[in-house]
């Protein structure tokens, strides 16, 4: 599938020699990236918006870039939605917020933030999303709600049950914790406070939620929290009745240590899709230098499962990537034997394997390994703890970037293999595992050689019943 507009500028081509850049996740052709915003189906084709910086690669003066695919894969830039307006609410930055449809026209709510103050706006488009008319009546709602205490007011979601709008705005409660904030409208521009949607507790759900998101999935509805100061996205999942949201059970969407502010939308199929911002793990001169910073997760298909956790599965469009194949069934593997397939490699590979545990201790897979194996990344099973991690520790003979080891329990039941599916992009490493956990990790390989996988099993033998290799193309040369 090609392109749906000529991509504006040579900025991609000047970048993408860098072999740290991506090729198949979306970035923007330069500069900063953050959230997820806006996302929508709107005429068949999906819109993505996200936090810009469009005149450096680190965080500031955030604008809302704008690109549009037909197919979840292929994505053309479009010109910046919003950018901040002098003298207005959101004179120093466009922040994250949703767009719903209003009746056929589109409309878009966002925070606005000037000075120490967020409040949320409004604008609507004409021309299918290209450009936005900001309301003469910014901002929506004058402060925060009297009485409450709030650490943070920003981020919208917003959805219709009958004529009547409802809106989630994210917020912190002065030593209560992360709250989700319900208002509701006639009309998406008069907004009357109802009460908090949900409320966590410092311990265990963080100060403030960034990023609230909500949505039915199954018979439930899932609220999605990027809570400060954890650094990461987490999932409430129980019943929504009377305009009170009780979970029930939760759960970290992404373990790996590098995925943030998710935003969802329901597609014209009836999906759910769901994508994330992938930070950077280097230090800021390294991304300045680079020119870009910030990468968008692959779109990520949710359900819910049979015992009531989310379930999240690469979209099956992203098979348009695929190149060569190779394939391997049935190999044994233990300390002394691990397998290197010889002359497949890579910085952009998709890896589909199944393992039989066996009586290994550990088992799992390494990529961006150096034939010297001075450097290497491993996606590594620890049976006896029952964790799933991403080991950055050997990721890179630099110093300048993160080098550590990020995972989290994976309950396998007994006689269950380990199903990972891998998507290995430069310096991103997206892994889905047994379709229920999630672990996505940047790293930064100073060797050009650093491009062979291999699959190992310590402390006893494990089997791999199954092991699909395929390199992938980039989405912006064909
Ligand atoms: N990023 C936006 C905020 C949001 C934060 C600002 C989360 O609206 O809370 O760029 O990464």
């Amino acid at each position: 599938m090609s392109q749906i507009y000529p991509i504006p500028g040579d900025e991609r081509a000047r970048l993408a020699h860098d072999p740290q850049r991506p090729i198949y996740h979306f970035l923007p052709p330069s500069n900063w990236l953050n959230d997820p915003n806006g996302l929508i189906q709107w005429k068949g084709r999906y819109h993505l918006f996200y936090q810009y910086n469009p005149v450096a690669a680190r965080w500031g003066a955030i604008h809302w870039g704008h690109a549009v695919s037909a197919d979840l894969v292929y994505w053309a830039d479009l010109p910046i939605a919003l950018a901040p307006t002098p003298g207005a609410p959101d004179q120093d930055g466009c922040w994250s917020g949703c767009i719903v449809d209003d009746n056929g026209i589109p409309t878009l709510i966002y925070t606005g933030f000037r000075g120490e103050t967020q409040l949320p706006c409004l604008a609507t488009s004409t021309d299918d999303l290209i450009t936005w008319e900001k309301h003469p009546g910014n901002p929506l709602i004058a402060a925060p709600p009297p009485g409450v205490d709030v650490l943070a007011f920003r981020d919208h979601a917003v959805w219709k049950e009958g004529d009547t709008w409802y809106q989630l705005i994210g917020a912190g409660i002065k030593d209560v914790g992360g709250a989700a904030l319900l208002y509701r409208s006639p009309d998406l521009r008069a907004w009357e406070y109802l009460h908090p949607l949900c409320v966590g507790d410092l311990g265990t759900t963080g100060e403030v939620w960034e990023c609230p998101d909500f949505f039915p999935l199954g018979d439930k509805h899932v609220l999605l929290i990027s809570p400060i100061p954890l650094r990461k996205t987490l999932y409430l999942i129980g019943t929504y009745a009377g305009r009170r949201f009780t979970p029930e059970t939760s759960g970290v969407v992404d373990f790996g240590g590098h995925f943030y502010a998710s935003q969802t939308l329901r597609d014209d199929r009836g999906r759910r899709l769901m994508w994330g911002w992938l930070w950077e793990g280097r230090g800021e001169a390294a991304q300045v230098q680079a020119g870009w910073a910030g990468v968008m997760s692959l779109p990520r298909v949710l359900s819910l499962l049979p015992d009531g956790r989310l379930g999240m599965e690469p979209a099956p469009e992203l098979a348009l990537l695929r190149r060569s194949h190779h394939c391997w069934t049935d190999l044994h593997l233990d300390a002394a034997a691990p397998f290197v397939p010889a002359g497949v490699g890579g910085d952009a590979l998709e890896l589909i394997v199944e393992f039989a545990l066996g009586d290994a201790a550990e088992l799992g897979v390494k990529v961006r390994c150096s034939p010297d194996r001075r450097e290497w990344t491993s996606i590594v099973y620890d049976r006896e703890r029952a964790s799933l991690a991403i080991d950055r520790r050997h990721a890179s003979l630099s110093d300048d970037c993160q080098r550590d080891a990020c995972g989290d329990r994976l309950d396998l039941a007994a006689g269950e293999p380990l199903r990972l599916h891998i998507f290995l992009d430069r310096s991103v490493i997206e892994v889905f595992a047994n379709g229920r956990a999630c672990l996505t990790g940047r790293i930064y390989p100073a060797l050009a050689d650093s491009l062979e996988v291999e699959l190992f099993a310590r402390g006893g033998s494990a089997e791999v019943r199954s092991l699909d290799i395929r390199e992938v193309r980039s989405i912006w040369t064909s």
